[in-house]
C-alpha cells in the first residue's frame, strides 16, 4: 500500500491545549504518527510515497480564501504582536456567536483567530502551517494514487483534520486533509465520493463541508455529542441540506459502546455508502475507539481493528485512510496498522 507520510508533521507540536479552566500538555503529539510509521515499517506494510504540489485553488475549494490567508500568516502576526509570544502557543479567547458578525474581518489578530476556530484546546504553532499544507499535500498525494489505478493508500499525517471547516479550526485540525482527498478526487473523475469517518468523535468539519452537496456523501459512527465532543454537530438528524439531502448520515453512539454494537453500526454506514454509489471512498481514520484512549469513550479492543479493515474492503471500492485522531500512544501505530493489514488480508 503506498504511504504519503508527512515528513514535516512534527513542526506542529502544540505545548498546550485550554482544557476545563487550566493549560494541559496536549494529547496531539508528533510520537502519535512516529509510532505508526514504525509500526508500518516493522510490518513492511507501506511504500513510502512523495506527495505532490498542492494546487491553491483545490485548497480553496474547500477552505475559503481568508481562512488559508489567515492560517497561512497566523504564527507570524502573533509574534509581531509581542516578541515574547514565540515562547507560547496562539489560542483563541473570543468567539462571535449567534448574533455576532461574522462578515467583518476584525483587525483585531486576536477577534480573527476567535472568527476561524471553536474551541480552546487547538494551539497554533510556529510550524502549524508548515505542516498542516504538508499533509494536505499528502492527501491529494493519496486522491490521485486512487486515481492512477491503486485499490488503496494511507495517509499518515498530523494534525488531523476532519474537525476543521470550511472557515475555520478546532479538535486540533486546521486543514481537512479528508475533504481534500475528496475534492481531489472529484476533481479527478470519480462522480461520486464517499467519506466514512470511523474517528471516535463526530466529524464536523468534514460534514459542513459537504452538507449541501449531493455529490459527497458523508457517513459518520461516533460518540454521542450530547455528551460528547465537539458537542454541537453529530446528531442522527442532521441529514444533509438542498442537493445534499440524505447525503450525510450521523450514527451517534452512547459512551462506553463496545466493539459489537459498533461494528453492526459501521456495517449501517458502509449499506448507506453501497447504496449512494460511490465509485471510491475516503476513511477518516481515528483509532481513538480504542478501549485505552486516554481522551474517548468506546471499548474496542487491539484485534478489533483487524475486522475493521476487513468490514472495509468488502465494499470493494477504491479506498484512500486518512489518519486523524488516537491518542492512547504506545497502541495507536498497531490499531491503525491493524486497520490496513484487516484491508489488505
Ligand atoms: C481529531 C480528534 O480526535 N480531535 C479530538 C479533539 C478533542 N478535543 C476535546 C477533548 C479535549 C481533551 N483534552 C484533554 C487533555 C487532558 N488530559
Ligand atoms: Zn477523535
Amino acid at each position: 500500500m503506498q504511504v504519503f507520510y508527512n515528513e514535516h508533521h512534527a513542526l506542529h507540536h502544540g505545548r498546550h491545549e485550554m482544557f476545563r479552566g487550566a493549560l494541559v500538555p496536549c494529547v496531539e503529539v508528533p510520537a502519535r504518527v512516529d509510532h505508526v510509521l514504525q509500526e508500518l515499517r516493522a510490518r513492511g506494510l507501506g511504500r513510502i510515497a512523495q506527495p505532490p504540489e498542492i494546487p491553491r485553488d483545490l485548497l480553496e475549494r474547500v477552505h475559503a480564501p481568508r481562512y488559508l490567508r489567515f492560517l497561512e500568516g497566523a504564527w507570524d502576526e502573533w509574534v509581531v504582536l509581542d516578541a515574547a509570544n514565540a515562547q507560547r502557543d496562539a489560542i483563541p479567547s473570543y468567539w462571535p456567536i449567534r448574533g455576532f458578525r461574522s462578515d467583518v474581518l476584525p483587525a483585531s489578530f486576536h477577534a480573527r483567530m476567535g472568527l476561524f476556530s471553536f474551541d480552546a484546546g487547538s494551539p497554533l504553532t510556529a510550524g502549524t502551517w508548515a505542516a498542516a499544507s504538508q499533509g494536505a499535500a499528502c492527501a491529494v498525494g493519496g486522491a490521485r494514487a486512487l486515481l492512477a489505478g491503486e485499490r488503496s493508500a494511507f495517509v499518515l499525517t498530523r494534525p488531523p483534520g476532519h474537525h476543521a471547516g470550511p472557515d475555520f479550526f478546532g479538535g486540533y485540525c486546521f486543514l481537512n486533509n479528508a475533504a481534500l482527498a475528496a475534492q481531489a478526487l472529484r476533481d479527478g473523475g470519480c462522480a461520486r465520493v464517499a467519506v466514512l469517518d470511523v474517528d471516535y468523535h463526530h466529524g464536523n468539519g468534514t460534514q459542513t463541508i459537504f452538507y449541501e452537496r449531493g455529490d459527497v456523501f458523508f457517513a459518520s459512527v461516533h460518540g454521542d455529542p450530547r455528551t460528547e465532543y465537539p458537542y454541537f454537530l453529530g446528531y442522527g438528524d442532521e441529514r444533509g441540506a438542498g442537493a445534499g439531502l440524505d447525503c450525510n448520515l450521523n450514527l451517534p453512539l452512547p459512551r462506553g459502546t463496545g466493539f459489537a454494537r459498533w461494528r453492526d453500526t459501521l456495517a449501517v454506514a458502509l449499506d448507506a455508502i453501497a447504496r449512494f454509489g460511490a465509485d471510491a471512498l475516503v476513511v477518516s481514520l481515528g483509532v481513538d475507539t480504542f478501549a485505552l484512549d486516554p481522551i474517548s469513550g468506546f471499548g474496542l479492543g487491539s484485534a478489533d481493528y483487524l475486522r475493521v479493515g476487513e468490514d472495509i474492503a468488502a465494499s470493494a471500492l477504491p479506498t484512500l485512510f486518512v489518519f486523524e485522531g488516537g491518542y492512547a500512544v504506545a497502541e495507536v501505530g498497531v490499531n491503525a496498522a491493524n486497520v490496513l493489514d484487516g484491508f489488505l488480508s
